[in-house]
């Protein structure tokens, strides 16, 4: 059989990605043929998108893909919750706000007050983030929203690309104003927050056609009867599908990257109290499952910190590696930790001082608390989604960049007691690429997550002989 190619764009928070996949007898190859750095500009007091930038980059990799000969499809994800206004001819009004942008203070404090809690989770099932497109809208001057239409970061780009408005439905779960029941947009709460009907589009399932190329894209990239395909459009369910496990429950995963996305997949929303206390998320994940899940800050601090010191990181984690468990621990999801900033070092130290614990001083006892304390948090919110769900969880899934962090991998197995199985590194390229395959019929009977284990190669941590390790074990035994 013919073998199939599909090019698969992923931008992420730090980075970008243009890949060409190819299927053939339920293998995928994955070569990626552009990466570009991303992140926040600072404008204006604020924190804006370099959309136009990202725009460019994807076009070079477009070009790259058609130099190489036929593909059927192309898609777009992205990060979550951010989006461009367009104006009735289509035109972008503005800039694309950065989700760290500080215009976002106290709006959902407001908002909360406004609607009720109650209100809100059970509409839509999902977190409180103080960065939630219902926030960001909520923050937008109303004269900014009259007459225009949203659309999130890979609809506008996939806009861009064939000329199709849509918001697709993994993303558009982020928003905070779709429901997780009918997968359309929560009306009703729309209404109340005093938004506009008219400000969003319908919304698609992964997997649908919006069409061909415009002719100048096509004229411009080589690429002649290309689709526009779309994934999951939403970076992380695009991880969650590429996840290589097998069997619908016992398993949790974690998408690593600039957020560690700590969840389990369920084939219906959650919206009881005991989800809502521990601010669990039930976003869209494909073929109608829900991602119930919990952001966790992920490598973010760290990469801040980087930025901070400008220093070797091999060096680094090798010397963080090497220093004694049981060192101080902070909770990573305080929302000091959010904003960009090069204090991000001082921000860790402050908080180990305030717990009253010994604080890192040098770069290496800094990553090491940071790791360290992620992995923690990781294992409290495992240990929530078993409470939630009622379903013991014995393995965890590492997905995405993060995943090659063999440090972090070994403490999350430490501090979770479970076996850590990670990889692969591109989780999010090969969820969107196997999306779109299955959708042109490449992928025959075999589901995504076959494909992904025949594809990948994996490692495995055993958490070491800690004391909750042997606890964990126990309790597994007894539950048999
Ligand atoms: C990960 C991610 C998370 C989302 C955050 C902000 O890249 O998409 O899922 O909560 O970015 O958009």
């Amino acid at each position: 059989r013919a073998p199939s190619r599909h090019v698969a764009i992923d931008l992420g928070a730090s980075s970008g990605r243009v890949a060409l996949g190819t299927v053939q007898n339920g293998i995928l190859e994955v070569e990626v043929l552009h990466r570009f750095p991303n992140g926040g500009v600072p404008v204006a007091g604020g924190l804006q998108w370099d959309i136009l930038g990202l725009w460019r980059e994807v076009l070079h990799g477009l070009t790259l893909a058609g130099q190489r000969g036929e593909v059927a499809s192309v898609g777009v994800n992205s990060w979550a919750v951010d989006y461009g206004l367009l104006d009735a001819h289509g035109d972008l009004l503005g800039g694309v706000h950065h989700y760290r942008s500080p215009r976002l203070d106290r709006v959902m404090e407001r908002v909360r007050a406004e609607l009720g809690d109650d209100a809100l989770y059970g509409a839509t099932g999902i977190q409180f983030l103080p960065f939630n497109t219902l926030y960001q809208l909520s923050a937008e001057r109303p004269e900014r929203l009259a007459g225009t239409q949203l659309l999130m970061v890979p609809d506008l780009l996939h806009y861009w690309l064939c000329g199709s408005r849509v918001t697709e439905r993994t993303n558009a779960s982020t928003t905070q104003l779709s429901d997780p029941r009918t997968g359309d947009w929560a009306w009703a709460l729309v209404d109340a927050a005093g938004l506009p009907r008219s400000v969003l589009p319908p919304i698609v399932e992964p997997g649908a056609d919006l069409g061909v190329l415009r002719p100048e894209i096509a004229a411009e990239t080589g690429l002649t009867g290309t689709r526009v395909i779309v994934p999951a459009t939403h970076d992380t369910a695009s991880a969650v599908a590429a996840v290589p496990a097998t069997g619908d429950t016992g398993w949790a995963y974690v998408s690593s990257g600039t957020w560690s996305l700590v969840g389990v997949e369920s084939p219906v929303p959650v919206l009881t109290d005991a989800a809502r206390h521990l601010n669990l998320t039930n976003e869209a994940g494909i073929g109608g499952t829900t991602r119930l899940l919990k952001n966790v800050m992920g490598l973010w601090i760290v990469q801040e910190c980087r930025r901070a010191w400008n220093a070797d990181f091999a060096r680094l984690y090798a010397d963080a590696a090497a220093l004694p468990p049981g060192g101080p621990v902070f909770d990573p999801d305080d929302t000091r930790f959010l904003a960009p900033g090069m204090d991000m070092p001082q921000r860790v130290q402050a908080a180990c001082r305030e717990t009253g614990q010994p604080v890192p001083q040098t770069p290496p006892e800094i990553v090491r608390c940071i790791l360290g304390s992620l992995a923690q948090r990781i294992a409290d919110v495992l240990d929530g989604l078993e409470a939630v769900t009622g379903t013991p969880i014995h393995t965890l899934y590492v997905v995405g960049g993060g995943s090659q962090g063999d440090l972090l991998n070994q403490l999350t197995a430490d501090a979770t007691g479970r076996s850590v199985v990670a990889g692969p590194v591109e989780a999010t390229l090969i969820g969107n690429l196997l999306v779109q395959a299955q959708a042109c019929g490449s992928l025959r009977s075999a589901s995504i997550r076959e494909v992904v284990r025949a594809s990948s190669a994996l490692q495995t941590f055993m958490p070491s002989a800690s004391r909750h390790a042997a606890t964990r074990q126990t309790g597994t035994e007894v539950s048999r």
